[in-house]
């Protein structure tokens, strides 16, 4: 019993002891933070950039090329530390999968809200190519406007890569009754879609690409196609007819769960992290307009912009 209370008065002097030194606080582990780079400007120099944070902070950290759906699951198992820009529509399915296995962490949300969704360049608009854009009925009379070589005789959609979400785009053609009108091409890599509009402007040539917001294509103007409106089932692979456009979306930074207690302090700067639509969008244009490396792209930002990051490592 007085030995209880001893221990008991030992360990509130030891805690307090801590406390008032500040030595509670545990270092972060010196095992690399593992970032993913995945098939997209933005994504690559935010990488970059974080990781620039990091090793500011002291931290050591290393970078993996990931295919942007399976990150989740190398999270879950700790293969991959964080991925930093999960975007709703394309990857919200596979990071709440991930999450109900447990071992990942939603680590919270960018300031940037989201659209990746199907449009035609602002001057396609001005310039009336197609009556009736943005709304998604005026497809069905200007399916010619669209045409390619490749695309017999049909509109087409150019989309990215299918490994940003599957067959969302096919699906959504047929769903909507305008398959007969429309089809459905997958592009290599995000720099076909820049290659493709920026012919198409030289051309002046109708053209639908696959495009997201924040891009370094806000600047010039991108109009994005109004689908019928997005609710949660609507897709097919959740259980709907598919006939719904993309959602006004979030997106959110994912963690393996472990992360806060290997590095806390590193952690802690990633949970405050939240870039804005300028931020990413100036992000994407140092590689995409300005034509730098990522790694370059990443160091001229983070010496450009100390006033954004700086805070979140304090
Ligand atoms: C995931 N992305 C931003 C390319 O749509």
């Amino acid at each position: 019993m007085k030995n209880k209370i001893i221990k008991a008065g030992l360990l509130a002097a030891g805690l307090s002891l801590s406390f008032l030194t500040g030595q509670a606080q545990a270092a972060d582990s010196s095992k690399p933070i593992v970032i993913p780079t995945h098939n997209w400007s933005s994504q690559v120099v935010m990488a970059y950039v974080i990781g620039g944070i990091f090793e500011s902070m002291g931290n050591n950290v290393e970078y993996v090329p990931a295919d942007s759906q399976a990150v989740y699951e190398a999270i879950r198992n700790g293969d991959v530390t964080i991925s930093h820009e999960v975007w709703q529509s394309s990857f919200g399915k596979s990071f709440y999968n991930a999450m109900a296995k447990g071992g990942v962490i939603d680590a919270g949300t960018h300031e940037a809200a989201t659209l990746e969704e199907m449009g035609v360049p602002q001057w396609v608009i001005d310039q009336n190519l197609c009556p009736g854009l943005p709304n998604w009925e005026a497809l069905k009379n200007c399916s010619d406007v669209f045409a390619t070589a490749d695309s017999g005789g049909k509109g087409r959609w150019l989309e990215g890569p299918q490994s940003w979400h599957g067959n969302l785009m096919p699906d959504r053609i047929k769903a909507l009754g305008i398959d007969d009108q429309y089809v459905v091409k997958f592009a290599g890599g995000a720099d076909a879609i820049w290659a493709d509009l920026a012919a198409a402007k030289k051309e002046g040539r109708g053209v639908i690409t696959f495009n997201w917001t924040p891009n370094f294509t806000d600047a010039d103007g991108f109009a994005f196609i109004e689908f019928p409106p997005y609710y949660d089932g609507c897709r097919i692979v959740d259980g709907g007819d598919g006939a719904c456009g993309s959602p006004k979306g979030w997106l959110k930074k994912a963690a393996n769960y472990k992360f806060p207690k290997t590095h806390p302090a590193a952690y802690t700067a990633y949970s405050k992290l939240s870039f804005s639509t300028r931020n990413i969008g100036q992000m994407a244009a140092l590689v995409d307009v300005d034509k730098m490396s990522h790694e370059d792209a990443a160091k001229k930002w983070l010496a450009d912009n100390e006033s954004v990051w700086m805070p979140f490592t304090k």
